[in-house]
């Protein structure tokens, strides 16, 4: 059995809203499930598993009549999808109601349910969430029949409020298959056959890395799985530590190369360390390059004690430098002692 293991699209989801960057982004996101079908259709997948949260939120009809159509498009697989937390399954919902296609499998009991294909000897599990928080560890117990068929199971959650995930047992629980949704961070669980899709965009800034979903086989006998990239848009976090040797035109430098390395990333830049206490970062000037959309200046100045101590021999500031800079200063000391220098020689 061949499979597309992708969820969390988060359709209707405007990452970046009120700018023209948002435009694009919530385009990236309206688009994903047309790539995964695409995908589907080259893979000749026989089921496409979504673990959850297709929508953002609990769907309008016009946003499913979207899905439902790029459904349509399906050549060989079918799909089978449960409702996450955000798109969960409230009374006379139109998600309930609305005829997604024939290819289409809602597990829409908030209680384990399955659907069964019998030529390809497969039979997926799952349930819904009928409401925005799950407590209870629905996952807990769950276990596949042994009888020959190929069990998948569709499991979304896995912290405090939302179906906490015992996943050191979950993987045990013969299963051939484990498509689990909610955490947006594509993770496969190792040595196991379970696995986090991610969402197929990055939905915030957060959401560092890349973003795709699985393509997969699974018999009773073998199992594969390969990941398969699919953002239009990546987030970058590029990290710098600086020393008193900083200079707005290095950093301007080092981010322009890191920006063409990775044409199209957005980057968010963060500057650690220390700087020359009479240098400032102008962010302005770094926000303006291409491809950066953030910069966190996090340096500190690297003030000069020694020189510091002998030029105000007996006035406050040596007072301050002898109390704070002791050998086993904390970090919160260490920013002290930096922030009231600062106060104190801009007094001057
Ligand atoms: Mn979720």
């Amino acid at each position: 059995m061949r499979f597309v293991h992708a969820g969390d699209f988060h359709i209707g989801a405007t990452p970046e809203s009120g700018s023209e960057l948002g435009k694009k982004r919530a385009s990236d996101v309206a688009g994903a499930l047309g790539r995964v079908v695409d995908l589907c259709n080259t893979e000749k997948a026989d089921l496409l598993l979504i673990p959850g949260d297709l929508f953002n939120a609990p769907p309008l009809t016009t946003q499913l009549k979207e899905a439902a159509y790029s459904f349509s498009r399906l050549e060989t697989a079918r799909v089978v999808i449960i409702a996450g937390n955000h798109d969960y399954l409230s009374e006379n919902c139109a998600y309930l109601d609305f005829n997604l296609g024939e290819n289409v499998y809602l597990l829409s009991s908030d209680s384990m349910s399955s659907v069964y294909f019998e030529d390809i000897n497969t039979e997926v599990h799952g349930l819904s969430y009928h409401k925005k928080e799950l407590r209870e560890p629905v996952y807990d117990g769950a276990r596949a029949p042994q009888d020959g068929r190929i069990h998948v199971l569709l499991a979304h959650g896995g912290d405090a409020l939302h179906a906490p995930i015992k996943y050191s047992d979950l993987s045990k629980s013969g299963f051939d298959y484990i498509a689990l949704g909610h955490i947006h961070q594509p993770k496969l669980f190792k040595g196991t056959r379970m696995a986090y899709c991610g969402s197929p965009e990055p939905l915030d800034r957060t959401d560092i890395g890349a973003r795709g979903c699985f393509v997969g086989e699974v018999t009773k006998k073998s199992f594969t799985i390969m990941w398969h990239p699919l953002a239009r848009t990546l987030y970058r976090s590029f990290d710098l530590v600086s020393d008193i040797t900083l200079t707005q035109a290095a950093l301007e430098q080092c981010v322009k190369e890191e920006a063409a390395s990775h044409p199209g990333d957005l980057l968010i830049v963060n500057v650690t360390g220390s700087r020359d206490p009479a240098f400032s970062i102008d962010t302005d000037a770094v926000l303006n390059m291409d491809g950066v959309i953030e910069i966190n200046d996090k340096t500190s100045p690297e003030y000069d004690l020694q020189k510091l101590l002998a030029d105000h021999d007996g006035d406050i500031i040596s007072y301050y430098i002898n109390v704070l800079d002791v050998p086993d200063k904390t970090p919160a000391m260490q920013k002290a002692l930096y922030y009231g220098l600062n106060a104190l020689l801009c007094k001057e």
